[in-house]
């Protein structure tokens, strides 16, 4: 039986998303939007590509949550992106309230769906997502750690003239400016990265990493990076539906590993068909430890400062 993917959001990103999910014939696509004829339009042109490429799958638009019932998979864009100048946080308020909407829309529809969280500020919007919605936690998990990980990856790629397959690494913690980039766990070549680059160059290389969605935004001017956003967040899909049991840096939900309880950051874990199957605990030196614990920090506050725009989170 083919899975079914729903996407809460149809714009840069659900729309990639639903390419992609299509070219790889992972799944039949939903594509729910508010905006129901932007859904509707980009799943009828995509179901027209598909004699092109002969591919064997469905696609609809819809802004209707029955038409989204019993999804496998639920990829979640729906909020607004970034401009120029502006923070990840800054989206908080307004992405707060549409994600409380779609939390209501999914949570009988699909109670057991894997739901991916993409809407920034990522930590604190998969957090509300799963409070709001009461899915389980090993069920609801968000992507970035994969996009600042393919990020730091490329930079190290070009840096090092070596193909960015060759390049092995992870970045830990929440998905802003205090993210963590892991040089002691980054392999090239199956050598350790710290014999291969010069300090000076690697710590370019990480500002560059933690601010890699700005450096986009300033460049396209209109709208945030969607491309590698929508290949990681495939790249989860696949885990769980063909239960690979990948490990991939994501923001999980922490209950006691890394010393963090009842909060979402980027840790590696395992995902296969149960939805996150394990967290994986990294042995950290003082230096990883302390950034990762800021991170931590961070994701914190910021979800303090959720609470008070709705008290609804502190239940
Ligand atoms: O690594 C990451 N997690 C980040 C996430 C990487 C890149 C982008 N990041 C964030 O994803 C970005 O800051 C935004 O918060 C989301 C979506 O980014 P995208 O570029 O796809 O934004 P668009 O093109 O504006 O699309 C958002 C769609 C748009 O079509 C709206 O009509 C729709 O969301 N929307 C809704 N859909 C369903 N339900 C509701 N309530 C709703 N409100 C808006």
């Amino acid at each position: 039986m083919r899975k079914k993917i729903t996407l809460i959001g149809a714009g840069q990103i659900g729309g990639t998303l639903a390419h992609l999910i299509s070219i790889k014939e992972l799944a039949d696509v939903v594509l729910f939007d508010v905006a129901d004829g932007v859904a509707k339009g980009k799943a009828l042109d995509i179901a027209q590509s598909t004699s092109i490429d002969g591919l064997n799958v469905n696609l609809i638009g819809t802004n209707n949550y029955e038409d989204t019932k019993n999804s496998d998979v639920i990829i979640i864009t729906a909020g607004v992106p970034r401009k120029t100048g502006m923070t990840r946080d800054d989206l908080l308020e307004t992405n707060l309230k549409i994600i409380k909407k779609v939390a209501e829309g999914i949570k009988n529809t699909s109670p057991n769906s894997f739901v991916i969280c993409i809407t920034n500020p990522l930590d604190v919007i998969v957090m509300a997502l799963q409070k709001y919605s009461k899915l389980p936690t090993n069920k609801v998990v968000g992507m970035a750690g994969i996009l600042d990980t393919s990020r730091f990856k490329y930079f190290l790629s070009q840096e090092l003239k070596v193909p960015v397959k060759n390049i092995e690494s992870l970045v830990l913690g929440g998905h802003g400016d205090t993210m963590v980039p892991m040089p002691n766990y980054t392999k090239v070549n199956g050598k350790s990265l710290n014999e291969l680059i010069e300090k000076e160059k690697l710590d370019k290389i990480i500002d560059r990493t933690r601010k890699g969605g700005a450096e986009i935004i300033k460049l396209l001017e209109k709208g945030s990076a969607f491309y590698a956003p929508a290949a990681s967040a495939v790249e989860m899909v696949n885990s769980y539906i063909n239960n690979l049991k990948k490990t991939l840096p994501c923001a999980a939900h922490l209950n006691g590993a890394y010393g963090v309880k009842d909060l979402y950051a980027g840790v590696p874990v395992i995902i296969g068909n149960k939805g996150v199957e394990k967290i994986i605990e990294l042995s950290l030196d003082k230096s990883e430890k302390n950034n990762f614990n800021l991170s931590i920090e961070t994701v914190k506050d910021l979800f303090a400062a959720a609470k008070k725009i709705d008290p609804d989170l502190n239940n």
